[in-house]
């Protein structure tokens, strides 16, 4: 280590294999000196994984976009009121026949997350996920943000743990991250985010570990937080982390900023985040959350090639094949909706990585020591047609006039 670094300390700390410190953290998140940052992520990354890099074969599902938050989560452009153009709800069949684009691919994985729709019950999820295990037995189910299970909670007038018992019985075998943006009152506050706060979104993934039931944690970065708020976010998932050990993997979600009442607001469109802050939330989430065993890069949200990058950043798992994605992609996120697993196998060669096939619980499914480009390929018989196309919202509000409490001189994501 250069001695002369103002991260030098940092460095002496991460090779001695000490916890950082929250102002080591926000020294790191102030610092623009991304190559040491990024040559500490792989120290630590390396320790844990070695070379390996894990996916999985997986397939999202976002079965409705009709979400009770419509007015007032003002960062998504996926939510629909329900007479809204462009608002749907799959029936289970319709759901069923979606899913079955895993009968041609070697899918082990649904990611299953959509709206907080006002009439539909904890049955509809229950019955959709006995369905899938029984058509699709060897698929792992990862489903339902905490907010969404908190909203099943609430209409069920039913405990959180009621209803991750009734989601784990029905097949459920761990949750994604999602449903709480940045823990930060002041954040929330800024852009009156009405969804979880941040100490309901970690009770819910407590309820889940202690059931048993992993789950994956994130953190939206590149809207109106401050680096203070970064930092505490990743400590708060770190103190949960050290009382439950249930979290797999970390998430870092890049903010789109399009089609999106905040993004209008804020006066920005296309990409909100750089490159740059990109893989500096890699690095640091992966030096700060030192009991999370994997931390993951969204390739659909920074570009699969920010994501090959990253994997010498600190980053150890590429999200999977996808094969269709909704949310990013009504904000504005420009990149595939889908790759095939040779592709995803070939981003991680090509990153001088040893790429692992994983399972939702990260057991190995397939190593690759005799793998040969190009013999197997991933979904082009997925979903296709209209009901599949991505319609932008025509407007970002649902109920226009309204000014966001954002504030004039918002701070810069990359500061
Ligand atoms: O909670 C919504 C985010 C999340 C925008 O666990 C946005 O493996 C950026 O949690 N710009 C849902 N982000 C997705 C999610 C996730 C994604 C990939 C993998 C996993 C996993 C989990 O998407 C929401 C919110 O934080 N989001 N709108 C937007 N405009």
């Amino acid at each position: 280590m250069d001695g002369r670094s103002a991260l030098a300390p940092i460095a002496d700390k991460v090779e001695r294999g000490e916890r950082l410190t929250r102002d080591d953290a926000l020294a790191l998140f102030h610092s623009n000196d991304l190559l040491t940052i990024g040559r500490l992520a792989d120290l630590a990354n390396r320790r844990r994984n070695g070379d390996r890099v894990c996916f999985a074969a997986n397939q999202h599902i976002n079965p409705t976009n009709v979400c009770v938050l419509r007015n007032t989560c003002v960062f998504c452009s996926f939510a629909r009121m329900p007479q809204e153009d462009g608002a749907y709800t799959r029936s289970l069949d319709e759901v069923f026949a979606e899913a079955d684009a895993a009968r041609d691919n070697p899918t082990r994985e649904f990611h299953i997350v959509g709206g907080l729709h006002p009439k539909l019950r904890l049955a509809y999820y229950v019955d959709m996920f006995r369905g899938l295990k029984a058509r699709h037995p060897d698929v792992h189910i990862k489903a339902l943000t905490a907010v969404e299970i908190a909203h099943l909670a609430r209409i069920e007038q039913l405990s959180v743990t009621d209803v991750l018992i009734a989601l784990q019985d029905a097949g459920v075998t761990s949750l994604p991250g999602g449903g709480a943006e940045v823990f930060s009152p002041a954040a929330r506050a800024t852009i009156a985010d009405k969804k979880l706060t941040g100490e309901e979104w970690l009770a819910v993934h407590r309820a889940a570990h202690r059931l048993g039931l992993p789950s994956n944690c994130t953190m939206l970065y590149g809207h109106v937080e401050t680096m203070a708020d970064r930092v505490d976010h990743l400590l708060a998932l770190r103190a949960l982390q050290d009382e439950t050990g249930g979290f797999l993997t970390y998430i870092p979600l890049a903010y789109h900023p399009d089609h999106n009442e905040l993004g209008e607001a804020l006066g920005r469109t296309g990409t909100a985040t750089s490159g740059f802050d990109d893989l500096k939330n890699i690095a640091v989430g992966r030096l700060v959350l030192d009991n999370i065993p994997h931390v993951k890069t969204h390739w659909p949200m920074v570009t699969p090639f920010i994501s090959q990058v990253a994997l010498t950043f600190g980053c150890d798992d590429l999200e999977g094949t996808v094969v269709f994605e909704r949310v990013y992609h009504e904000a504005g996120a420009g990149t595939p909706m889908w790759l095939s697993y040779d592709q995803i196998v070939g981003l991680i060669r090509g990153a001088g990585k040893e790429p692992v096939e994983r399972d939702s619980l990260y057991q190995t499914v397939r190593t690759f020591e005799d793998w040969v480009p190009g013999q197997r390929s991933a979904r082009p018989e997925g979903p296709e047609g209209p009901t599949f196309a991505i319609a932008h919202r025509r407007r970002a509000q649902a109920r226009g006039g309204r000014k966001l409490p954002v504030l004039s001189g918002v701070v810069d994501g990359a500061e």
